[in-house]
């Protein structure tokens, strides 16, 4: 048999059409999987029949692995992390389970033998979009590494049935369309219809003394409903290691129930029903931006409490009786607060309805629970309405005030008389009317608290979480954010991967920092030659994608400057803008300057109810027009707007960067992970002195590193003074000009109210200081085209950025959390010998 497999990439010993990973038994298994499961013969099948027969033939692949992981925790009742996280932006799965499987070659060679083109296959899925951005992808590069790295781990969120909007651009401003991405199937994930718990809300609570003399509260809920699980495996790289993401749909309950709450009322009942599989149809599209919708919070309870019920099962179902030994079976991850209410809710499982005694369920749930801070914006810090939190969970509310009063009776012991501090540390806002913090709550709830950068977890201490750090030091650390080389290398940039290997072997896919080994390398111009011209050929895929979809025809000879990030004033893609238009009129001014010709590519989503997000949109595409059609620039300029933004366009835009732009105001950026991805695929960064980018500064060293802009000390003592940007617009003639032509109507044919919202921001207030940061912005750009005319010095730098960029890989960002928060060790997963059949 020939057999494309990897040295080192466990296979099973049996050829059977299942589990066989043979040229001829792929091809065999996908022609039966096209003929049994999609019911065509070749002549009529289409694309998609082909791409789901070959997405059924890796499942099963994949389901050998998984089912002998879950046996394997069954029987070793393996310690296991539950990363609990409202968002898990998947990207497709197919290409990403061939690397995986190391079955990428075996199967494209299958598919050519059979007349097929595996890229265009690849083409055909349709992404899960079932996160905002960072946030949710975050959560799936962890899971990729816990996979990897071999701990066991489950995902638990929500099954959206629509995921983040499609995004396309009409006459230069974003529309939204829903994104039905369930509509031809999902093969990736397995329904457990039989997997069902109930949830309740609303209704009220009484109390009594039991028999036993013990104070029971009894929740009688309003309404009640199911969540239904759906499983996706999430495979390691090159282990046998499948884990598990269970998403938690919700539907109506059945019978029984339903009929008490509709007695006789056919209609309204099949109006409950409707009702109740709301909580899941659509995931908000807000990335830092709370909108106190009560159907949120119901999504994130209702996710919660299907995590915890089904934890408790499991943790049953090894034989253990009672709880007291829940925190040593599971370490519980809060993505973010989204999660929070789960800290309550545990509470309830064990008093309530498990009969534990307060302080024991308390030790138990703080020993539990751990929590990651993702974004100090005001604005993001969720907090609900308690009116609206106790008519949605009466018992949930009863369970705060009293896990609030004892923690603050702590506080009172250690600051006495300091009634300040009690009213800022109670998990209780007493402000307007009145708000549970779930900040609050997930800190008094969990063991430890971290942040995602260096940066941010000391602002996190200096500012969201200062009295808490103050009270409880010892639970605070930093763990710096990291992202899967899988998918963001090997599979996003094939050209990259095996040049690296071809000098360096296949190890550094597993352990990142073996990169170093490309730093004697960053001088040999052989190799730099090689290196230059797979970033071309990357440039070329990019730009016949934009010819074809956006209609605007890019020079891949051109500097390619990427800016793709949800849209937000913060990120400052108007920044962005600003230095476009002052090149612009340098053009201008001087039609003989001799330029280095750059290509702006911008790319991302403004949240739907953000008009400064979505103005920014249409003042990016209007520039475009302008510049692009304008006969003075020849070409030197050229600006795009990628529609759609998502894991999938990522994928082909970062491997295309020169430029990477990271350009947020300091101290508003948690971390991001977007600048790893292009610094990891050889761009270079221009950026500030935020979340992130401070490290990757500090590892690829200063020289290589375009660095503009006030730091957070420096931004802190301009607001002390007042900070007034009408001065930096006054006393600086090309910004004043700038500002000047777009508020002209320059590029709104003549429409001057159009584009006053942002102009007139930023003379009056401007919240982000891009006027303050200009001026060093356009300066250090300029800096950057003298380097990037001397290509040498320029590869040079985009080598050693690869080279030195292994700290953030997501597997070291696992592993100290494994270390230092979750306390949990690896677990071989060894397949059978003999076939899966054998029993
Ligand atoms: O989380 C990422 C970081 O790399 C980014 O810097 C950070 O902005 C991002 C409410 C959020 N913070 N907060 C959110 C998302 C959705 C939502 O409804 C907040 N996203 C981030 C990963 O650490």
């Amino acid at each position: 048999m020939t057999s494309l497999i990897p040295p080192g990439c466990p296979t099973v010993l049996t050829e059977d059409d299942r589990t066989g990973t043979s040229i001829e038994t792929l091809r065999r298994a996908f022609m039966d999987n096209l003929f049994f499961i999609q019911g065509r013969f070749p002549e009529v099948a289409t694309k998609n029949d082909y791409y789901l027969a070959l997405a059924y033939t890796v499942r099963d692949r994949l389901l050998l692995r998984w089912l002998n992981s879950a046996k394997t925790y069954r029987d070793q009742e393996s310690r296991t992390v539950c990363y609990l996280s409202a968002e898990f932006l998947l990207g497709p799965h197919l290409g990403n389970n061939l690397i995986n499987l190391g079955l990428y070659e075996a199967v494209e060679e299958a598919m050519r033998q059979t007349g097929l083109n595996l890229k265009e296959l690849l083409d055909q899925e349709e992404e899960p979009g079932l996160g905002n951005g960072g946030l949710g992808r975050l959560a799936a590069c962890y899971m990729d590494s816990l996979a990897t790295l071999e701990i066991p781990a489950i995902g638990y969120g929500i099954r959206y049935e629509y995921g983040i909007f499609d995004q396309e651009i009409r006459d230069g401003w974003q529309v939204e369309i829903t994104d039905k991405w369930l509509r031809y199937g999902n093969p990736w994930e397995i329904p457990r219809p039989e997997l069902i718990l109930q949830v309740k809300f609303g209704g009220h609570t009484y109390s009594y003394t039991d028999d036993q003399g013990r104070y029971r509260v009894v929740w009688e809920p309003h309404q009640v409903i199911q969540g239904v699980a759906y499983d996706t495996p999430i495979l390691g790289y090159k282990v046998n290691t499948a884990n598990l993401l269970r998403l938690w749909r919700a539907e109506a309950v059945e019978s029984f129930d339903f009929q008490a709450f509709n007695t006789g009322d056919y209609y309204g009942a099949v109006n409950q029903k409707i009702a109740s599989e709301n909580i899941t149809k659509v995931l908000y599209p807000n990335d830092e931006q709370l909108q106190g919708k009560e159907l949120r919070l119901m999504q994130q309870y209702f996710f919660c409490s299907c995590a915890l019920q089904d934890m408790i099962r499991l943790y049953k179902q090894s034989g253990n009786k009672d709880l007291s030994r829940f925190h040593e079976k599971f370490t519980v991850q809060l993505n973010d607060t989204h999660p929070a209410i789960s800290v309550a809710e545990l509470m309830r499982l064990l008093v309530d309805e498990h009969l534990m005694p307060w302080e024991q369920a308390w030790d138990i749930t703080r020993q539990t629970f751990a929590y990651t801070n993702h974004t100090l914006l005001p604005e993001a810090l969720e907090k609900w309405p308690l009116d609206l939190f106790g008519s949605l969970l009466p018992r949930h509310l009863q369970i705060i005030y009293e896990i609030n009063q004892r923690f603050l009776d702590q506080v009172r012991l250690q600051y006495p008389g300091d009634n300040d501090r009690l009213r800022r540390l109670s998990i209780i806002d007493e402000s307007g009317c009145r708000y549970v913090r779930m900040a609050h709550l997930a800190a008094v709830g969990s063991h430890a608290i971290n942040g995602v950068a260096a940066l941010h977890s000391e602002l996190l201490k200096q500012t969201v979480l200062k009295d808490f750090y103050e009270l409880t030091p010892q639970k605070f650390s930093n763990k710096t954010n990291g992202v899967t080389p899988r998918r963001w290398m090997v599979l996003s940039n094939p050209g990259l991967t095996r040049l690296i290997t071809e000098r360096i072997g296949e190890d550094w896919v597993k352990h990142l920092d073996q990169l170093r080994r490309l730093e004697p390398l960053a001088e040999d111009r052989d190799f730099a030659a090689q290196w230059r011209s797979v970033k071309h050929e990357n440039k070329e895929r990019l730009a016949a994608y934009i010819r074809d979809r956006v209609g605007v025809t890019v020079d891949p000879h051109s500097l390619f400057s990427i800016l793709v990030k949800r849209i937000h004033e913060y990120k400052r893609q108007h920044l962005c803008v600003l230095n476009i238009i002052t090149l612009y009129q340098m053009l201008k001014d001087n039609p003989q300057l001799d330029m280095v010709p750059q290509t702006f590519i911008f790319g991302g989503k403004a949240a739907p109810g953000y008009y400064m997000a979505k103005l920014i949109i249409k003042l990016i595409n209007s520039v475009a027009d302008v510049i692009n059609h304008d006969p003075a620039v020849r070409d030197r300029l050229k600006v795009v707007f990628l529609p759609d933004y998502n894991v999938t366009l990522g994928q082909r835009v970062y491997p295309a960067a020169d430029l990477s732009q990271q350009i947020s105001t300091a101290g508003y950026e948690a971390s991001g992970t977007g600048n790893m991805k292009f610094a990891l695929n050889g761009a270079l960064t221009i950026g500030t002195l935020d979340g992130a980018n401070v490290e990757i500064r500090e590892e690829v060293g200063a020289e290589n590193f375009f660095l503009f802009g006030n730091t957070v000390e420096q931004l802190q003592e301009l607001w002390r003074n007042g900070y007034r940007p009408w001065e930096f617009a006054n006393s600086n003639p090309m910004l004043k000009r700038v500002l000047d032509l777009i508020g002209s109507g320059y590029f709104s044919h003549g429409d001057t109210a159009l584009f006053r919202p942002i102009v007139e921001h930023l003379w009056q207030n401007d919240r982000y200081c891009l006027l303050a940061d200009y001026q060093s912005y356009v300066d250090c750009h300029q800096q950057v085209l003298q380097v990037y005319q001397d290509q040498a010095q320029w590869t040079k730098m985009s080598i050693l950025n690869v080279a030195r960029m292994g700290k953030f890989s997501s597997d070291r960002a696992i592993r100290e959390y494994c270390q230092d928060i979750w306390h949990v060790e690896p677990v071989k997963i060894v397949l059978p010998a003999t076939s899966y059949m054998t029993p």
